[in-house]
């Protein structure tokens, strides 16, 4: 993309109204514009990072054997009449009624629609497990919407559905899920760590909320440190095999972590007092394990091997994708800017040509435009006839891992300068160097 004829309005001024680090950003980098109070449009910029951390999403998903598909933002009411929750969910529900004077609502969530589906299809165990998932917005009208996209009333959500006939195979696959998530915040370069917490609307016993640890966020969260050291990596995940997740999922919880509904004081000081935090995180995921709690009233049972008809076991889970991006930019950021991780981030690399108009200068930006696309990657060039120090500002405002600076003093020596942006540190070298230096960097991610 060449920047002169992008869309990418940044703010010189920082916002009053951003009272946080990433939506501060957000605003200045020209990636959302609010609507409304809590809805945001996702321009250029900000769309990329949104569908980078939604495919990273779908991948992970579907490697771990969950079925994408696409359920509708309006729902009936009638469906939520069944399960008991149109009256329990109280004011965040968005209701609508249409022309014909039905009762519609803006989802909040989808255990209702789902069910609905699965209890029209399903009747006999020979077809579970089953996992269902979609991603798609969602509306809760927060009373206090804040933060930008943390905390919206419009935002985006994956969400998925697991339907097994016990319990036992329930939790395969929240483990499953647990795990999954893991491995798909680590791709966004993120630690998230899973603690205890509490069900809330959804329901039932079991769950865990993802936390990435951030000052601004609004969870308490009590934890041994000792947690923060646990990482994926690249280990192979045999997500088929229930006790292969159950360790991971073990490995990864069987240390103190809980937010502020779950916390218990007494076990928080069995940890020993050098490993004890107190801090604050940002919630981006939560699973759950509830059982029967939307098959048994909505009748979405199966006939098991003995012929008896039995209500399924379900469990949901949730990635806050459109919250992501701010976590990400909360947790990776500096004083110029965002910094983002090479695995979300909207270019792969800047170009900047510090003489537009030098016919050299301008030559060696197109052929290093071609060969950083033709290596399968998505460069930013800044094409534009601004002064080098504005160019530098955007790109560190909009935080590209990597840059490469292009000028007739350079090129008369037979170099360009590649840059990083997290540590700041420049080197020179020659034009292909530096491209294939970048390309190796995101090695198999580069389109993705
Ligand atoms: C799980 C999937 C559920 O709704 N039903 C379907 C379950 N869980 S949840 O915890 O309530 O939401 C899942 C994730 O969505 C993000 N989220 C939000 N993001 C931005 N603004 C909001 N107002 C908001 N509310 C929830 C969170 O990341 C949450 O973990």
């Amino acid at each position: 993309m060449r920047l002169s004829r992008y869309f990418l309005p940044v703010l010189k001024e920082t916002p009053g109204e951003a009272r946080i680090a990433s939506h501060r950003l957000m605003l200045r980098a020209g990636m959302i514009r609010q609507a409304s109070a809590g809805i945001y449009s996702w321009l250029p910029l900000g769309f990329r990072v949104l569908r980078r951390i939604e495919q990273i999403v779908h991948e992970e998903q579907q490697r771990a054997g969950h079925i994408p598909m696409l359920m509708p933002t309006v729902q009936p009411a009638d469906l939520w009449r069944e399960s008991g929750r149109y009256d329990d969910y109280g004011e965040e529900m968005l209701r609508i009624t249409d022309r014909h004077g039905r009762d519609m609502l803006y989802g909040p969530t989808n255990e209702e629609l789902i069910t609905d589906i699965f209890r029209a299809h399903i009747s006999s165990y020979r077809d579970l497990p089953l996992t269902l998932y979609h991603i798609q917005w969602k509306f809760r009208d927060e009373v206090r919407p804040r933060f930008g996209v943390m905390r919206g009333r419009e935002f985006y959500m994956k969400d998925g559905y697991t339907f097994d006939l016990t319990r036992d195979a329930a939790l395969h696959a929240y483990n499953r899920h647990l795990v999954s998530y893991l491995r798909s915040y680590e791709r966004m370069g993120l630690q998230a760590i899973p603690m205890r917490a509490a069900s809330g609307p959804i329901g039932g016993d079991d769950t865990h909320e993802f936390l990435v640890l951030a000052e601004t966020g609004e969870s308490a969260v009590f934890y041994d440190s000792a947690v923060t050291d646990i990482r994926l990596g690249a280990r192979a995940l045999a997500y088929d095999d229930a006790a292969a997740c159950r360790a991971v999922a073990e490995e990864f919880t069987r240390l103190y972590a809980r937010t502020d509904e779950t916390h218990d004081e007494a076990k928080f000081l069995e940890i020993p007092e050098a490993r004890r935090r107190v801090a604050r995180g940002i919630e981006v995921g939560q699973i759950f394990y509830f059982g029967t709690k939307y098959s048994e009233p909505m009748g979405a049972m199966v006939v098991n091997a003995q012929g008896e008809r039995v209500p399924v076991h379900m469990g949901s889970h949730g990635i806050g994708v459109s919250r992501l991006v701010g976590a990400i930019i909360e947790a990776s950021h500096d004083d110029r800017g965002i910094v983002w991780p090479e695995g979300v981030t909207p270019f792969h690399c800047g170009i900047v040509n510090l003489k537009q108009g030098n016919a050299g200068a301008d030559a060696a930006c197109e052929a290093l435009y071609a060969a950083l696309t033709g290596a399968g990657l998505e460069p930013l060039y800044d094409d534009r006839a601004e002064r080098a120090g504005a160019k530098f500002a955007t790109m560190d405002l909009i935080g590209l891992p990597w840059r490469i600076t292009v000028g007739p003093r350079g090129l008369k020596a037979g170099v360009v300068e590649l840059t990083c942006r997290r540590t700041g540190e420049s080197e020179e070298m020659s034009p292909e160097a530096a491209v294939s230096r970048v390309a190796g960097r995101y090695g198999g991610t580069a389109g993705g």
